[in-house]
């Protein structure tokens, strides 16, 4: 099945326009000489590795971790920015809710890398489909797995690259981790429901569609999906202890382990790179602003009625730790101030700068008895780096709005 390529028009003869030349095959535009295009004719795909069934029994895995991460991450989300009308419905219970859904969504986001990569290579032979494009229908399809798999190729290398902290490119982390997961969500629906038939037929080992692959699941199969959930097993072990503490001495792999730190609690942010020192310190005050607002040294704060608490902090990095709090209750600090029952507070740091200098706290979390200006962790003052003199601690409440080195609380 030689042809040559049909000879160049050339211009056109006359000033008359010319009517659209029919298309031509990708072959002769790029005019190769048949010989060396046979020479990269795609490789042949045989095994069971890149079959139907693979792809769908890994597809699984990895949409059920993606679907958790989705969910978990919009939990994060939505604690940490809750949009105005939102923000006193946010609940201050379960105590442990955010140590649990940000650990999930930590756990499978990692999860999803390893099965992300199985899932790409089992699937990989795709890339040689001749011809590429069938039509339409077709070039949509492919269309919307492109933008899948470069979307959760990216939020995955985002999500990774924030948990250890490394912010090598110029746009927002939050945004653009936030937008990509709707992309994400958005184009594996389409995908699912495109393969629908396919995922169907190919669901189960049993499934008709895998019976007419094979007689039965081939050893090379099981090995790959064992490896696969051997690897998956391995990443989730070495990692999860940052937050699942009875696993916290397999905890290798995760940046942060639960029990290091100062007065055994990891931080995020020291009083060094926040800017606050000695200078700062010393003329501290807690400022309480609302109808009837008053000033506290740090003795007469020590003067109130305390409070004990035994509350995680919860990174949205993933580590979380329980810790035993003493301080004296922000709902009392408030109704001293005269605030009105329902009220909530804006929090203020002594830091210079910063994301989390100032934070705000909606009403369940401001009328909650857990919730704390603590004055001291583990029955010892706080340390300089867990925001001496106070800081904020509430039940449910992601990591980033737990204030340290609290000056300022408003009642809004
Ligand atoms: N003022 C201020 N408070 C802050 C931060 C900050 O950057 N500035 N970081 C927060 C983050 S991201 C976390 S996870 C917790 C960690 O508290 P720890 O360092 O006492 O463990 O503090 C929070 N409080
Ligand atoms: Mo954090």
């Amino acid at each position: 099945m030689t042809s040559d390529p049909p000879p160049d028009p050339g211009p056109p003869a006359s000033p008359r326009p010319v009517p659209p030349a029919p298309p031509r095959s990708l072959r002769s535009r790029l005019r190769v000489p048949v010989p060396v295009l046979a020479a990269v004719r795609p490789p042949v795909f045989a095994g069971r590795l890149h079959d139907a069934r693979t792809a769908t029994a890994v597809g699984r895995w990895l949409g059920a971790a993606v679907a958790v991460c989705f969910l978990t991450g919009l939990i994060s989300h939505y604690l940490q920015h809750p949009p105005p009308w939102a923000a006193d419905a946010l609940p201050s219970r379960p105590v442990w809710g955010y140590r649990l859904t940000q650990g999930l969504h930590v756990a499978t986001g990692l999860a999803a890398i390893v099965l992300l990569l199985v899932k790409l290579w089992a699937v990989y032979p795709r890339l040689f489909l001749w011809p590429p494009l069938r039509g339409v229908r077709h070039a949509l399809e492919r269309l919307s797995v492109a933008v899948l798999v470069a979307a959760a190729v990216m939020e995955v290398f985002t999500g990774l690259l924030n948990i250890v902290q490394w912010y090598p490119w110029p746009f927002g982390f939050i945004q653009t981790h936030f937008a990509l997961a709707w992309v994400v969500a958005g184009s594996l629906l389409l995908h699912v429901a495109v393969k629908a038939p396919e995922i169907r037929a190919h669901w189960s080992r049993s499934s008709p569609g895998t019976r007419q692959l094979a007689p039965e699941d081939g050893p090379d199969r099981r090995s790959l999906l064992l490896g696969a959930g051997a690897a998956v097993g391995a990443v989730t072990a070495t990692t999860v202890g940052q937050a699942f503490t009875p696993l916290a001495a397999l905890d290798l792999l995760g940046p942060r382990h639960p029990g290091h730190g100062p007065q055994g609690l990891p931080v995020n942010r020291t009083a060094a790179a926040a800017g606050v020192g000695p200078e700062r310190l010393r003329d501290w005050r807690l400022e309480v602003r609302g109808p009837l607002p008053y000033s506290l040294t740090l003795p007469q704060l020590r003067a109130l009625p305390r409070a004990g608490a035994r509350l995680p902090i919860a990174c949205v990095e993933g580590w979380s730790k329980e810790a035993r709090w003493s301080g004296v209750r922000v709902r009392d600090l408030l109704a001293r101030a005269g605030a009105p029952p329902g009220a909530g507070l804006r929090v203020t740091s002594l830091e210079t700068g910063g994301a989390y200098r100032v934070t705000e706290m909606g009403r369940d979390y401001a009328e909650d008895p857990l919730t704390l200006l603590a004055l001291e962790l583990g029955g010892q003052e706080l340390s300089l780096d867990h925001g001496y003199p106070a800081r904020i601690i509430a039940p449910n409440r992601p990591g980033v709005l737990q204030t340290k080195w609290v000056t300022l609380l408003e009642v809004l």
